[in-house]
């Protein structure tokens, strides 16, 4: 039985975490980082304890000093959140090993989603749609080539220990496939230790839709529904929503058969996310799998009325999942935007000490927050300082919505994007649903170089 909880993160996904173990009455324990001394997280917890130095290696990274205060505080589980070591396989298995559960899948599956090619691989295998592609990595640069043209151009160039768009090119002819190979494989060595690449055809007018998975040990999945999560600036998520306005009623139900069909064929458990490209007919085509809990997750629980969190912790204790795929219903229109302490221009961060913050609250507003008022923001981290979350009956209102809630959010002392969400808000284009990957390069750089 889990009764005390060691979240193994930081920031509003730290304090999230803590905010659904108070509900349920478990304990918890927080680390932090020198930089984080002064962070709402922190004293959230029922305990907390210094990690060490603000570099990631010397804290957040720090196995053995997280291991070794899970041992010394008695935590049961370790929430890992999302990033750091969220994925890492041979960290869910030192959790195992220390007798510790696990809050997220187990690490051999964590290993196998995380390698991209194995992922296609398995996925293909399960009768998955993949994005039209090569299966297994691609040799040398001359059989890369020789794929190429029966792939045809544009071609996405993406390495296997990649993910997220890092390790990702668009190449659009033989010269450019030719130098970014070598490239590209050469930096996945370096930062990933495996320079494996594959390639697939980039699909031009695609929407980034995700269907979020629950399954729990005893064989039960569920999805609960889709979030488009489209508008990325460099393959970082800046605006997502769910349900998505571009899917029909028919095609959410195949994608979530297919979602379900892929984790059941994996032995998936706990919390997980596949990512889709659709195509303007509706094709869809696996991307990737997120074997943990996502930033964008709370859009799913204002919509359906569940607890992920909670979720993920009764799947830990080994509990059966409560729901059955017939009782859940999507319930409204929710939106979330993420704000940055950035440049809304450059997109260079900008930490600083923050003033005079004032955050809109209201029924249908939620607020994340890693930051308040008279804070210090620190460079060592993702500048995401928070998420605001807006829910309505239609996605009209949630955007009405959210106008009015940006109109009202105050942060001096540091640049954000609250700027850059206004003009995507506002833009036509958004309120009429046509967000494709390609928005914010076609419908935000353009409005803002120009002035
Ligand atoms: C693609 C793609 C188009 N074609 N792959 C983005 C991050 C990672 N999840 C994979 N991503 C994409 N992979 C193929 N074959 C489009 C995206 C993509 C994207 C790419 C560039 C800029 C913004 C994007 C937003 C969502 C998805």
């Amino acid at each position: 039985m889990i009764n005390k909880i060691l979240i193994a993160n930081r920031g509003e996904i730290a304090a999230r975490i803590i905010r659904t173990c108070k509900r349920l009455n478990i304990q918890t324990i927080s680390v932090y980082s020198e930089d984080d001394q002064k962070a709402p997280f922190v004293s959230l917890a029922d305990e907390s304890y210094l990690l060490g130095p603000a570099r990631v290696n010397e804290s957040y990274l720090n196995v053995d000093k997280i291991l070794q205060i899970a041992q010394e505080a008695n935590a049961d589980a370790i929430h890992p959140g999302y990033g750091f070591l969220s994925e890492n396989a041979s960290f869910a298995k030192r959790c195992q090993e220390a007798g510790l559960a696990f809050i997220g899948p187990a690490g051999d599956i964590m290993e196998k989603m995380g390698s991209k090619i194995e992922a296609r691989d398995t996925m293909q295998q399960a009768g998955v749609p993949v994005v039209p592609g090569t299966a297994g990595a691609v040799a040398n640069v001359e059989d890369a080539i020789e794929i190429a043209k029966k792939i045809g151009y544009p071609i996405m160039l993406k390495a296997s220990a990649g993910g997220g768009g890092i390790g990702m090119q668009v190449v659009q002819s033989d010269d450019e496939l030719t130098k970014a190979f070598a490239s590209n494989s050469k930096r996945a060595e370096t930062f990933f230790g495996n320079g494996a690449m594959f390639m697939e055809k980039k699909l031009e007018n695609a929407h980034h839709i995700e269907i979020q998975l629950l399954a729990d040990h005893h064989g039960n999945v569920v999805h609960l529904f889709e979030r488009e999560c489209s508008i990325q600036r460099r393959n970082q998520k800046v605006v997502e929503e769910a349900p998505s306005p571009f899917i029909s009623e028919r095609t959410r139900k195949k994608m979530g058969e297919t979602a379900i069909k892929a984790a059941q064929a994996i032995g998936y458990t706990n919390a997980g996310t596949i990512e889709f490209l659709v195509d303007d007919s509706e094709n869809f085509y696996f991307l990737e799998m997120n074997t943990r809990i996502q930033v964008e997750h709370a859009i799913t629980e204002e919509i359906t009325g569940l607890d992920i969190v909670e979720e993920q912790i009764r799947i830990a204790n080994g509990e059966l999942l409560k729901i059955n795929q017939d009782d859940l219903k999507i319930n409204g229109h929710a939106i979330e935007v993420r704000i940055y302490a950035e440049d809304p221009v450059t997109f260079f961060p900008s930490p600083g000490h923050i003033q005079n913050m004032h955050v809109p609250e209201g029924d249908m507003i939620r607020n994340e927050l890693a930051v308040t008022d008279n804070y210090d923001v620190t460079p060592f981290y993702d500048p995401m300082i928070g998420k605001l979350i807006v829910i309505g009956k239609t996605r009209d209102e949630a955007i009405a919505t959210l106008k009015g809630a940006l109109a009202k959010y105050k942060i001096e002392g540091i640049k954000t994007n609250i700027s850059m969400l206004k003009t995507i808000v506002d833009d036509e284009q958004f309120k009429l649903g046509i967000t494709t990957t390609a928005f914010v390069q076609d419908h935000y750089l353009t409005k803002v170089q120009t002035n």
